[in-house]
């Protein structure tokens, strides 16, 4: 056995070109023809395959070093001697187009391997996202090794996001794509006319200037969520005004002595009081759905986790224990919680264990929306802002100015009926408009 040095061959007209990937570590036992490392110019991605059968025993390049024809990848080996060897490998001639680069520096003097596409379509399983469209594949951003993994696992790269340099796909990116695809819920039963078609690959700057900024790691997480739960749980909103005039008398007539305990008193603390006074009414709302399905998972604690609007993103807090917490000490709870979530200082723990949900968009605007459920809980109270309004007194058969506060409730149809979800909001508005019985 002898080691051999390993030179980057002639690659045509490439004066020096960017390593993007090492496909290889030392101590790998490699095949001739193997891709050893993915090099990049400004145009084309080529694949350097090993020269030889063999042992990598040393690595003399990273990724991002510039490399050029004669500069030495490492040494090999040799194990086994090859009819095609390095000498006899076709490299690319100096004018071929960039483009044939890829196939040529695949070319061996072995039996010429089978077309791709043939042979993707051989090898491809059950494909996964959409179907494989070669044309669409041509055009995703990634190496010739990470286009062949791709294909050999039936993974159209037009839906995989790149990670890498300049968005460039990697393997890693095809991995988790795969993996997101094998844990996305199960649609075969509902007929391909209910599978979404893919979203189109717009070239936005056809129809003027545009720039586009990374997705924050929050917003990416939140996201994938928000989708999940609107797609997983069927979703009914049911919409009611609560009269909150005596409330808000009380709230501020106690803003001195929550001052003094250093907690500013706003509604959201009585929502949540509110909220897990409705819970105890209505159990089903304090549940989860198991994982297959089966089972109604009831709670016996009360955390309620609240929508913050961060500048990275919508982040969601919990309130624990709720039911041994008066409302000064809820909103304690939620001035620590917030600041903590804006400077990005919130623990895992605090963000966990949540049993029911509050969207408050009272303190921006708007008359109602309709809040996705924060999966595994099974509803979501949506608060929007208060206004007077003109409410009928039987009594005094007569109109009454009254503050009143819009709320929606999504809740997961599996789990909660209408009827409940109508009861559930009713006790809401009759918590909220009497202060004392809130209290009790
Ligand atoms: N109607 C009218 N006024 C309201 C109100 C309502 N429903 N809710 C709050 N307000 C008022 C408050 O009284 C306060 O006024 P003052 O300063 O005069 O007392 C003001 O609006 C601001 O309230 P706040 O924001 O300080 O307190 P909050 O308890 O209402 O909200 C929090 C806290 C964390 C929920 C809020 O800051 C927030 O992030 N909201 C956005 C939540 C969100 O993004 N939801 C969408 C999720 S889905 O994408």
């Amino acid at each position: 056995m002898s080691s051999e040095q390993i030179l980057i061959p002639d690659i045509g007209d490439f004066d020096s070109v960017d390593v993007i990937e090492v496909l290889v570590n030392i101590g790998d036992s490699i095949e001739y023809d193997m891709p050893l490392i993915t090099v990049e110019s400004d145009k084309a991605s080529m694949d350097i395959p090993a020269p030889k059968n063999g042992i990598i025993k040393d690595i003399k390049i990273k990724v991002g070093d510039k490399v050029k024809e004669g500069s030495l990848i490492g040494m090999i080996e040799v194990t086994e001697a090859i009819k095609g060897d390095k000498s006899e490998a076709k490299a690319p001639a100096k004018n071929e187009k960039k483009e044939d680069i890829e196939k040529l520096t695949h070319t061996p003097t072995r039996p010429a391997p089978e077309p791709p596409e043939k042979k993707a379509a051989k090898e491809t399983p059950i494909p996964i996202g959409e179907s494989v469209h070669n044309d669409e594949n041509k055009t995703a951003h990634a190496s010739p090794s990470v286009r062949k993994f791709a294909r050999n696992l039936g993974v159209n790269l037009s839906f995989v996001k790149g990670g890498g340099n300049k968005n460039r796909i990697l393997i890693e990116d095809v991995e988790n794509f795969v993996k997101g695809e094998l844990t996305k819920p199960r649609t075969e039963n509902m007929g391909a006319s209910f599978a979404p078609i893919p979203m189109p690959n717009i070239d936005f700057t056809e129809f003027g200037k545009v720039e586009t900024k990374p997705l924050s790691k929050i917003k990416k997480l939140s996201g994938a969520n928000l989708h999940r739960n609107w797609v997983t749980a069927p979703h009914v909103t049911q919409f009611d005004n609560a009269d909150i005039t005596d409330l808000e008398i009380f709230r501020k007539s106690m803003q001195k002595e929550a001052e003094k305990r250093g907690a500013k008193l706003t509604l959201l603390a009585f929502l949540i009081k509110a909220s897990v006074n409705a819970l105890k009414a209505y159990p089903t709302f304090n549940s989860s759905l198991s994982p297959d399905g089966d089972d109604l998972i009831l709670k016996s604690y009360y955390n309620v986790g609240f929508a913050c609007d961060t500048p990275d993103g919508l982040v969601v807090p919990v309130v624990k224990d709720v039911q041994k917490k008066d409302v000064i000490d809820i909103a304690e709870d939620l001035g620590n919680l917030s600041e903590k979530a804006r400077a990005r200082k919130l623990k895992m723990d605090e963000m966990q264990g949540g049993c029911f949900t509050i969207s408050s968009l009272g303190g921006i605007g708007g008359t109602k929306f309709t809040p996705i459920i924060n999966c595994p809980e099974v509803a979501i109270l949506g608060v929007s802002r208060a206004s007077m309004q003109p409410v009928y007194n039987k009594s005094s058969e007569d109109f009454e100015a009254r503050l009143m506060l819009p709320l929606s409730l999504s809740y997961d149809h599996r789990v909660v009926d209408g009827a409940d979800g109508a009861r559930f909001t009713s006790h809401l508005c009759m918590m909220l408009s009497d202060v004392r019985r809130l209290l009790l």
